[in-house]
């Protein structure tokens, strides 16, 4: 058995995962935050069988769009005000881990 970890945008996540769940495969989202960007974004965990798992990431890859988001970057403080500025970041589709599953139960 295989845990998918994918870390996708929050905008995304809705159609996600009616789509996985419609394809019979079990989700659960966390609400997670990223580190760089310090926005938040969504986990889903996905248990399933290896021979599934093309198939998942596929699905993911089919709903996970690329972005780009502003990031405010402090550039100077000039009189005492401090002067913003925004640079492009560019973010996902999805960052996706795949991790063997030693045990799983449901008691
Ligand atoms: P964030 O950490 O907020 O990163 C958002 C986007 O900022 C990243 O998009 C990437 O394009 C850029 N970025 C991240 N770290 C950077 C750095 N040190 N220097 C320059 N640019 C940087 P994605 O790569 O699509 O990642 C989207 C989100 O997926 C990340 O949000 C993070 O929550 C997660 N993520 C990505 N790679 C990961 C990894 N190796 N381990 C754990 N989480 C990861």
């Amino acid at each position: 058995m295989k845990l998918v970890f994918a870390i996708v945008s929050n905008d995304d996540s809705t159609l996600l995962i009616q789509a996985l769940i419609e394809a019979k495969y079990s989700v659960t989202k966390l609400s997670t935050t990223g580190g760089f960007l310090k926005s938040g974004n969504t986990t889903l965990l996905i248990g399933t069988e290896e021979k599934e798992v093309d198939n998942v990431i596929s699905i993911i890859k089919s709903y996970s769009k690329q972005r780009v988001q502003p990031m405010p970057v402090i550039s100077s403080k000039e009189f005492g005000m401090i002067q913003s500025q925004f640079i492009d970041v560019q973010v996902g589709g999805a960052t996706i881990f795949v991790i063997d599953v030693d045990r799983y139960e449901k008691v």
